[in-house]
């Protein structure tokens, strides 16, 4: 791909029930790191939703109070764009155990709308086929493929 172009990665971020009351400073934060907000909406899950959403977790110790912490309110999905937006997105929320991300990266987004291991605050796609997925889960139509952007014309 052209060294004049970069690729518009897309990944699915939630807000999950925990920090719910914390969208418009999360938003914040997410918009000051560069990213695009493509699509947004507020759900609340059900328990049948949410162990299809978090199916690769399924028969682990943690798996019945996810789900039921994950149906106990409303979240935030949203599509967000940036280049990288899949490895960026996980770095800007940090560790998933909030309480170890006050100690190891205290800026983030878990560490400061977080609670502990399983109340974190946020969700991010951990690769582009888990992105995809979970674009689609939430936003059927939504184009997920990367898009190049600023490619010169010429290179058409
Ligand atoms: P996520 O999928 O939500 O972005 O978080 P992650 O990749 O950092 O963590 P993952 O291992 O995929 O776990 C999914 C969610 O399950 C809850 N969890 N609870 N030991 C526990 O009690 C435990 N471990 C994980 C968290 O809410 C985590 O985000
Ligand atoms: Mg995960």
């Amino acid at each position: 791909f052209g060294k004049h172009g970069i690729f518009v990665e897309r990944t699915l971020a939630l807000i999950k029930p925990d920090a719910i009351q914390n969208t418009n400073e999360i938003e914040d934060m997410i918009l000051k790191s560069g990213f695009t907000i493509l699509q947004k909406r507020r759900v609340t899950l059900t328990a049948e939703q949410c162990s299809d959403f978090y199916s690769e977790h399924y028969g682990k110790k943690f798996f019945p109070s996810l789900v039921a912490f994950m149906t106990s309110g409303p979240i935030l999905a949203m599509v967000l764009a940036r280049e990288n937006a899949i490895g960026a997105w996980r770095e800007l929320i940090g560790p998933t155990n909030s309480t170890q991300a006050r100690e190891s990266h205290p800026e983030s987004v878990r560490a400061l709308f977080g609670t502990n291991e399983q109340k974190n605050a946020v969700h991010g796609s951990d690769s582009p086929v888990s992105a995809e997925r979970e674009i689609r889960f939430f936003f059927p139509n939504c184009i997920v493929e990367p898009v190049p952007v600023g490619r010169p014309a010429k290179d058409y």
